[in-house]
Order: C-alpha cells, then structure tokens, then sequence
C-alpha cells in the first residue's frame, strides 16, 4: 500500500554551513519523494533549486522594529512557522539546529494549539557542544529538547556528547548525514587547466573557517609537506580568510594556496581535486569530509568526534594537532597517485553503502511517520 505523503515544515540556516546544506538536500530528496516540504528562513537557502515540485520557501523577515533596541529572529520566525502550520496543515516541523529553530517550533507549536506540528529536531554539532555548555542558552536548549516529539543527532559521538551535557531522560535517535554526488557542470581537466593546475597535486579544503577548523593546522600541515612545491591547496571558504594571511606568509605558502569565497557549487572543484585536507579540533560529523570522499578522493584528516565514524579504516587517521604526521600521509598521496586512488575508491565505496540518501531519507521518513502517529 502507498503511504500517504506528509507536510513538513523545514526550518534551517540558508548559509553555506553543514546544517543548512543537510535540510536542504533533505527537503529536495522528500520532495521527490512525494511529500510536500516547506523551508523557513530569513534568506532562500544556498543550495535550494526553485522552483521544483513540492518544495515552497517562506522568507522570515529579520525584526528590525524602531521600538526595539535589537532586531529579532525567533519571534517572526515562529508566528511565521505557526502561520504555514496553520494555513497547510503541517504534519510536523523538523527543524535544523537548536537555536532558535527548536525554539521557534515550540513556541509555534503553542500558539497553533491542539492540532500542532509535531517537532523533530535534529543536532548537528555546536548547538551542543558550545551552545549547550553556554549558561545564557543552555536552558532553553534543554527546554526544546525535551519539548520536541523526537530528537535525532548526526553520529554516535554527538549523540553521546549531547547525553553528558544535558543528562536528558529521553532517547536520542542517530541518522547520519547523507550526501549525492552532481555531475559537475565543467570536467576536471577543464578546472584544473583553468587554474593553470595540471601538474599539481590538489589539494581542497572546504568550510567557514571558524575557529574550530583550525586553519593554522591545515597551513602548518602543507607548510611540513616535503611535496609542497608539487602541492596547491584550494580552499573555499564560507568566512573570512584575513586572519591567516600573515600566517600564510609567515609560512611562505602564498603561491602554495588559492582561496575563494563563499562558492556554492563545489562540484567541480571536487572532481579537479585530488585529496581533501581537514583538521578540525572538532566535528560532530564532516559533512565535507563525506562530500570530499563521494566524489572518490581521499582525506588526510584528524581523529577528532564523529569522523573516525564518517570514514572508518577508508583512509588512515591522525592523532588531534599531529602536522608531522598529517603532512607524512599527505605526502604518501602525492608521491603514490595510485594509493590516493585505492584510498579514493574505497572511501567512495564506504560512503555510497552508509551514507547515501536512499540509505538515510528512508530512516527520517519512518522516524516522522512514527511521530505523526503518536499524536
Ligand atoms: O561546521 C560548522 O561550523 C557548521 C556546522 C553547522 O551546524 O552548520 O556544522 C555542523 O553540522 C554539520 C552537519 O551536520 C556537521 O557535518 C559538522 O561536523 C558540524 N560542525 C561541527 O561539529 C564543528
């Protein structure tokens, strides 16, 4: 028998970030699959591909009221989210993030009353690991974890990390994330000619280059290459590059790296590459990390939260802060063309079994339909 297709209500951050990169993909892939998915946000997000059947978007507007010293998201955002429950019936929001999209669905889910959405909220990383131990958040984090009707993390490590900060009561539900590969639209030769690349080894880094990517580390890492005149790391950005820069020639690496911004199609660039470099201090997952190995290259990356889970024994791990040693398994790659392919390959493999959407969407549909059923 066809299950009946439900109406979710998807709230998340538009930026070029993991969390609203996931809901994203997510409300694509339940929109193919029938269901009709509506995104809330105060911008459309990055990757979202309007118009396509079942999706609609509903733009928050920033209060940036006269009559308040500061403007406000998460009240618009809830009268907004309560409005669309309201007008489409909405059989759940599943919202991206704790703050303040669990927030925003709790308080819509009282103003909506009776017939409310149910609430699915999905952690991703920071929401707990900073914001949970932050005493000017934490409470209402705890607050709309236990008011939300499920609650699911994105790996075991931040399920457990989520357990020990706020010594909830209630199960906490693992889905990792997912990813799907898009043929890019030029081929890698074409990319990797116009950077006038095509004997290099490259080397790509993707993420906002917050604090915790650790961005002196990934510098560091090529600085120690012995390969490094053979080596150029690309790295696209979703923050601000300054910073490093003085660290950048205090490295002498200013030929060795090329920085672009806030780029949203990262197809291409994955294709030309030819390894992913990451040394987070900290991920709750890597969903770059995923992106990096799906189109068949290998990660010299640390073992830090969720990626030994991401990637396995696909590709060798290094010891948190270990530049020496990264920069010894990089250069194994750069020197060995067909052990960065074998890496590649079977890291490809690895992910395409665990983490593709047809592994992943199934287990958030059976998870709001068995919400949706407690009701
Ligand atoms: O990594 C970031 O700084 C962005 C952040 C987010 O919430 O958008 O990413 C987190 O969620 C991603 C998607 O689930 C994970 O792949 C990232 O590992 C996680 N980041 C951290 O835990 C630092």
């Amino acid at each position: 028998m066809k299950s009946v297709p439900l109406k979710i209500g998807i709230a998340c951050f538009p930026l070029i970030g993991g969390s609203g990169i996931l809901a994203t993909a997510l409300g694509s892939e339940l929109a193919r699959r029938g269901h009709e998915v509506y995104f809330f946000s105060y911008a459309q997000p990055v990757r979202l591909d309007l118009p396509q059947e079942g999706l609609h978007f509903h733009r928050v507007e920033v209060a940036d009221n006269a009559l308040f010293p500061c403007p406000d998201y998460t009240l618009p955002l809830a009268v907004k989210m309560a409005e669309v429950a309201r007008s489409q019936q909405l059989d759940l929001f599943h919202v991206h993030y704790a703050v303040p999209h669990a927030l925003a669905a709790c308080l819509a889910s009282q103003i909506v009353g009776p017939s409310a959405p149910r609430i699915v909220t999905t952690l991703h990383g920071s929401d707990t690991t900073l914001l949970g131990q932050d005493p000017d958040y934490r409470t209402a984090i705890e607050h709309a974890l236990v008011h939300s009707d499920a609650v699911t993390a994105v790996s075991e490590s931040l399920r457990s990390q989520t357990q020990e900060i706020f010594r909830l009561e209630r199960p906490i539900e693992v889905i990792p994330n997912f990813f799907t590969p898009n043929k890019p639209k030029r081929s890698r030769e074409e990319v990797r000619r116009d950077f006038g690349l095509t004997d290099k080894f490259l080397v790509l880094h993707m993420s906002n280059l917050r604090p915790v990517k650790r961005i002196d580390l990934l510098l560091r890492t090529i600085a120690k290459s012995k390969n490094r005149a053979r080596v150029r790391l690309f790295i696209l950005a979703g923050g601000p590059f300054d910073t490093y820069e003085p660290l950048l020639d205090q490295l002498g690496l200013r030929d060795v790296v090329m920085v672009r911004q806030n780029t949203a199609v990262v197809d291409e660039y994955l294709e030309a590459a030819d390894a992913g470099l990451y040394t987070s201090e900290y991920e709750s997952f890597g969903l770059s990390i995923l992106e990096t190995v799906f189109y068949g290259k290998p990660v010299v990356t640390f073992r830090v939260g969720g990626i030994p889970e991401v990637i396995g024994d696909s590709c060798p791990l290094y010891p948190f802060g270990d530049v020496t040693a990264a920069a010894a398994g990089l250069d194994a790659l750069v020197e060995s063309p067909s052990l960065a392919r074998e890496l590649g390959e079977r890291s490809r493999k690895r992910a395409l079994e665990k983490f593709s959407a047809d592994r992943i969407v199934p287990r958030y549909e059976a998870l709001y339909r068995r919400v949706v059923a407690s009701r």
